[in-house]
């Protein structure tokens, strides 16, 4: 029976260790096993979920990974849901990829049970039955991921089974990976980086993932000091962390650190931009020097610097294995010349199929089979170096991907507050930071941000809470009434329109 590359792949290390976590450890024959049980009680007496979308909401450790294979088994796509999202967010992302089930632990199911109720979506555990499987292509859709952009609420990105082998063999060859990889995982399941880079990889490639829950820098220190790792990817902020851990540490308690990280094989970061002084510093802390690279939600990995060859600081280097890269000028011509700064376009097998039940939003974001990620770079010296985004309203904050149009929308729901405009303010730590900035209703008194803050907790997941709040009289707007938010960002004071570096 033909089945998903990945499933076929990991039959081959069968007795490697697959996943360690809290729970213990999981050799690839168990993933297989338990996955392969948890699809046939998935199915309940169906011969193939035809695509329904089934939701997890599952802490990211050994059990995500077998209720994910087993929805891809049982011809289900799976929609990974954020452990940190508000039940209105969660109540968009159900309604917009009209999910049917929502796979949950005893954990967490109290805090989606009414939502699921309010909707009739069934709840379940991953339970074990035996059955025949369904043979599924590699063409169907196997993940929804959400991701926010330049609609106010997030979209859902169809990635076929297809998708997620290109976007996989690709880096897999370009970093390297093989059976004898042990990588830990900090990263969220809903997003990407996490979900492919790190977690698809290493099962492919049928090395070891060791799930180390929520980021927790004093326990990545110690189990990175074990030796216990060969490869590490992360975000900025990560990295921004850990030298923060370095700089609070006598010498002789960084000293284990700095050698372990030094001995990896490869460290990478991405998901926003890594500054320069950033990439200086942990080489100097650990001898070891960064590799960045660029990607996105919808396309997977696109751009990287060498594993072998200058690894280029405020660079994101060449287009990986079986992506093809181009850059596109304002009036539509393709830039060749160096030092011209033009939209990323990308195409390739990795790159997604559409937004979920969003035509007219889909074909807008394609030139042809070329993908408009929105994101500026220039050609310098041969290495694609990023300049900033085209869109002001997209905020990227400790790697998440934010919409200043969500986020206003939630405060506007305040009594107090007649307008409201949302910008990303450089910040050392998060790369960037969102900042509110709000007009008074007449006779009305703004909350303080504390309180702002506190108010919007049941709008939005926590990370996008604004980190500054300033209320004027006025917002800046353009002769058609549009606020325009690179004068609201001068008038805070900023440098106009977030840089890269
Ligand atoms: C946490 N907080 C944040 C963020 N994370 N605020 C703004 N931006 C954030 N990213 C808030 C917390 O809610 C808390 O607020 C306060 O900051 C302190 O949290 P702290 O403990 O310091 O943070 P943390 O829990 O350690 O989280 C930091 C983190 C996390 C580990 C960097 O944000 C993270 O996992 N980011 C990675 C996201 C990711 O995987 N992105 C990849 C997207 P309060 O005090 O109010 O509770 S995929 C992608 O971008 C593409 C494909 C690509 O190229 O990879
Ligand atoms: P997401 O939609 O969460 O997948 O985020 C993708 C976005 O993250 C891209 O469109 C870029 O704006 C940004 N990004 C990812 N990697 C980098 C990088 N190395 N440098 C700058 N921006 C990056």
């Amino acid at each position: 029976m033909a089945e998903l590359e990945l499933i076929a792949r990991a039959r081959r290390h069968a007795s490697a260790t697959a996943l360690v976590s809290a729970a213990g450890s999981l050799s690839y024959a168990e993933l297989l096993g338990r996955s392969a049980g948890a699809a046939a009680h998935l199915l309940d007496g169906k011969t193939d979920l035809a695509g329904a979308r089934i939701a997890l909401l599952l802490a990211p450790d050994a059990e995500f990974v077998v209720a994910q294979w087993a929805v891809w088994r049982a011809g289900g796509t799976c929609v990974p849901l954020s452990l940190q999202a508000t039940a209105a967010e969660w109540d968009h992302v159900l309604r917009d990829a009209r999910v049917t089930k929502v796979i949950t632990s005893d954990s967490l199911t109290g805090r989606i049970r009414e939502l699921c109720d309010s909707l009739g979506i069934g709840m379940l555990r991953t339970g074990f039955a035996s059955g025949v499987l369904p043979e599924v292509a590699e063409s169907r859709p196997g993940t929804l991921l959400y991701t926010s952009g330049t609609t106010s609420r997030p979209k859902g990105v169809v990635i076929t089974h297809a998708n997620v082998a290109a976007q996989v063999r690709s880096l897999v060859e370009a970093w390297d990976w093989s059976a004898s990889d042990r990588i830990p995982l900090f990263l969220p399941l809903h997003h990407i980086h996490g979900l492919t880079n790190v977690l698809a990889c290493a099962l492919w490639s049928g090395a070891t993932v060791e799930m180390l829950g929520d980021f927790d820098a004093d326990r990545v220190l110690e189990r990175v000091a074990t030796g216990a790792y060969t490869l590490f990817m992360a975000v900025p902020t990560i990295y921004v962390k850990l030298v923060a851990k370095f700089d609070a540490a006598p010498a002789a308690v960084s000293a284990p650190w700095a050698h372990a990280f030094g001995e990896l094989r490869l460290m990478v970061s991405g998901s926003a931009a890594l500054p320069a002084s950033l990439h200086a510093r942990w080489e100097a802390l650990t001898g070891q020097r960064l590799l960045e690279r660029y990607g996105m939600t919808e396309i997977g990995m696109a751009l990287s610097n060498p594993l072998q060859g200058e690894r280029r600081p405020g660079s994101v280097g060449l287009p990986l294995p079986g992506v093809d890269v181009r850059l596109m000028d304002d009036d539509g011509q393709v830039i060749e010349a160096e030092s011209q700064p033009g939209e990323i376009q990308v195409r390739g097998p990795g790159v997604f199929r559409d937004y979920f039940g969003r035509e007219a939003e889909s074909a807008a974001s394609f030139d042809g089979s070329w993908f408009r990620t929105g994101d500026v770079a220039v050609i310098e010296r041969g290495y694609y170096r990023i300049m900033g985004r085209r869109s002001v309203d997209i905020i990227k904050s400790g790697g998440y991907k934010l919409s200043a149009l969500e986020i206003e929308a939630a405060i506007l729901e305040h009594p107090a507050i007649a307008e409201c405009a949302v910008v990303g303010l450089p910040d050392d730590t998060w790369g960037e930071a969102v900042a509110a900035v709000v007009v008074p209703r007449a006779g009305q008194q703004v909350p303080a941000l504390p309180e702002l803050r506190d108010w919007c907790r049941d709008r939005l997941s926590p990370y996008k809470l604004p980190r500054r709040l300033d209320i004027v009289a006025a917002l800046p707007r353009n002769a058609m009434g549009k606020v325009t938010k690179p004068q609201v960002v001068k008038m805070l004071g900023e440098p106009a329109a977030p840089g890269r570096r």
